[in-house]
């Protein structure tokens, strides 16, 4: 049996071995999700973003808690930036979610942001497919929300949970970053510290200065405390109302043909990049280009437009064969 179809059985080490492929950019990876795609789509996907220290994995603790009571399997996805460090903070994480080790309707993988050309929201959707063709009912992906790449990681998520603390000082910031756009739901988390009320308010005032649509989704802001488990219940029924709006809307069309869009134009462009370095590979053209840039014999413009021009030239040449 393949490892597709062990995924697909429900097998938790074919699943595991299968993103270790993933991560390890295997090309048996992606026969394997060839297979695996068309089964897939049923899973809920929530994204948690923030920043560094919120109290987005104890959060996701608790969420992964409340979808279990509801009978709900839970997959996980934890993407830690801190790429020297990870192994502490993923360590964390992993205590954190403790409870949920031998539960077999819980499954959770850590990835660790690795230098790979806007590899990780590729690697983070590949991810979250298995978890859907594992039969995940939820998939909760967490991100801190800093860079593009964890904005593109987040767009994948039906629902988007902003996550934000009181006294960070950087919440502005954040929410500059584009994070006031792409959040459905606002959660200040640590309620029971002080200044939860303002920022509360603050990022009440500021989304209601963003012009809401007609009939849209008006996105709100609650108040966790992740740590004590209080306002996990607000947090889900949040999270059910804006499946519900999703679906009776119908915005959810827009948003799954927006994301395979995306899903498709990423792995277009890898395979394009990827193919453009072998290409170049085999006679020192990369080499050769940047030297010429040094003496200003050869201008980075031109050289890309040949090479693209070589390699069409030469599709074609093997097309007519
Ligand atoms: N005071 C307080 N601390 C919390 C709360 N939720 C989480 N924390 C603590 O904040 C720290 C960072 O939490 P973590 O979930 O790792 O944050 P992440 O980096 O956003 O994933 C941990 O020590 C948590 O125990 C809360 O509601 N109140
Ligand atoms: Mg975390």
């Amino acid at each position: 049996m393949s490892l597709a179809e062990q995924v697909l059985n429900g097998e938790i080490r074919a699943a595991a071995r299968l993103m270790r492929d993933i991560d390890d950019s295997r090309h048996s990876a992606i026969e394997e999700l060839k297979k695996l795609y068309t089964s897939t789509g049923n899973a809920y996907i929530i994204g948690i973003t923030g920043p560094p220290g919120a109290g987005k994995s104890t959060l996701v603790d608790q969420l992964t808690a409340a979808f279990r009571k509801k009978g709900k399997k839970v997959g996980v996805v934890a993407i830690d930036p801190t790429s020297p460090f990870t192994g502490g903070a993923i360590l964390g994480d992993r205590i954190r979610m403790n409870r949920h080790a031998s539960d077999e309707g819980v499954f959770i993988r850590s990835l660790a942001t690795r230098g790979a050309l806007g590899g990780l929201s590729r690697s983070t959707s590949d991810v979250a497919l298995v978890l859907d063709a594992l039969g995940m009912d939820i998939v909760i992906i967490e991100t801190v929300g800093v860079g593009q790449d964890e904005v593109d990681i987040v767009k994948t998520a039906h629902t988007t949970c902003v996550v934000m603390v009181p006294g960070l000082g950087d919440d502005i910031q954040a929410i500059k970053a584009g994070i006031l756009e792409i959040g459905d739901i606002f959660v200040v988390n640590k309620a029971d510290r002080d200044g939860a009320d303002r920022t509360a308010r603050e990022l009440n005032n500021m989304l209601e200065m963003r012009a809401a649509t007609e009939g849209g989704w008006s996105p709100r802001v609650l108040m966790t405390e992740a740590q004590r488990g209080n306002g996990i219940e607000e947090l889900t029924g949040e999270i059910l109302a804006h499946r519900d709006y999703l679906f009776t809307s119908g915005v959810i069309g827009e948003f799954l043909k927006e994301r395979n869009e995306r899903h498709f134009v990423d792995i277009l462009r890898d395979g394009l990049f990827k193919r453009a370095m072998a290409f170049m590979a085999q006679d020192g053209t990369l080499a050769r280009v940047v030297a010429g840039m040094g003496d200003g014999s050869i201008d980075p413009y031109s050289a890309a437009e040949q090479v693209i021009g070589e390699m069409m030239v030469l599709d074609g040449n093997n097309g007519a064969a």
